[in-house]
């Protein structure tokens, strides 16, 4: 879906975080090495327009719900989501300069530029998604970058080592910008817990190279 909102609109915006300047600042994350030679870099708040972004793609993004086999079930899963790849319009013209801004940042690491948008609708704290890697296509084989930008309430982005072993707990605020990286995909998993705190809707938007998912 293409949105009539151009990228100086953007920037033009009233009294909002983005008139001060650039909607997003320099990228200077904080990196923490794991095991395995996985690590993960933190930028907190790095989004300035957090604000415009996450209502504009609340309303527009045509979000799809899914339902998946559990033992003799099918359940809802609980998040909704939406995925844009590298030949589609994303849905709001600052996606593509994130994009690019964080993929400029790790190209030297990465040697390829991140080119596809995922994103999640968390609508309350009983929505979730479950201990997993992305390890669909190269990820799992390769080391790998996949970065994750989060948008509206405050949520737990946990990472343990695969096989077991003692978790982390990051948090992940409006406008702050997590990026998984090295081993991190093939040797550590990511959750985001269910939480009983009264917690408003969250977003993310993971940013991944070609062929990882
Ligand atoms: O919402 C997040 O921060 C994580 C999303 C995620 O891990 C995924 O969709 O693979």
């Amino acid at each position: 879906m293409v949105v009539g909102v151009t990228l100086q609109d953007v920037l033009d915006f009233g009294d909002g975080p983005a008139a001060a300047g650039a909607p997003f600042g320099p990228l200077a994350p904080v990196r923490t090495p794991l095991s395995y030679g996985a690590w993960v870099d933190v930028a907190p708040g790095w989004l300035r327009a957090a604000d415009e972004l996450f209502e504009a793609l609340r309303a527009d993004v045509p979000w799809q719900a899914e339902r998946r086999q559990m033992y003799d079930n099918v359940v809802d899963v609980p998040r909704l989501t939406r995925f844009y790849g590298e030949s589609e319009v994303w849905p709001h013209v600052l996606l593509p300069e994130i994009c690019r801004a964080i993929s400029d940042h790790y190209l030297p690491t990465l040697g390829e530029p991140l080119v596809t948008a995922g994103l999640c609708l968390y609508r309350d704290g009983a929505d979730s998604v479950a201990w997993h890697g992305d390890r669909i296509g190269r990820s799992r084989f390769q080391d790998t970058i996949v970065a994750i930008l989060s948008l509206g309430s405050t949520r737990t982005l946990a990472l343990r080592p695969r096989g077991g072993g003692t978790s982390i707990r990051l948090t992940s605020g409006h406008g702050d910008l997590i990026v998984m990286g090295g081993s991190c995909q093939r040797t550590w998993e990511h959750a985001i817990p269910k939480t009983r705190e009264p917690v408003g809707p969250r977003m993310s938007v993971q940013f991944r190279p070609a062929g990882v998912r």
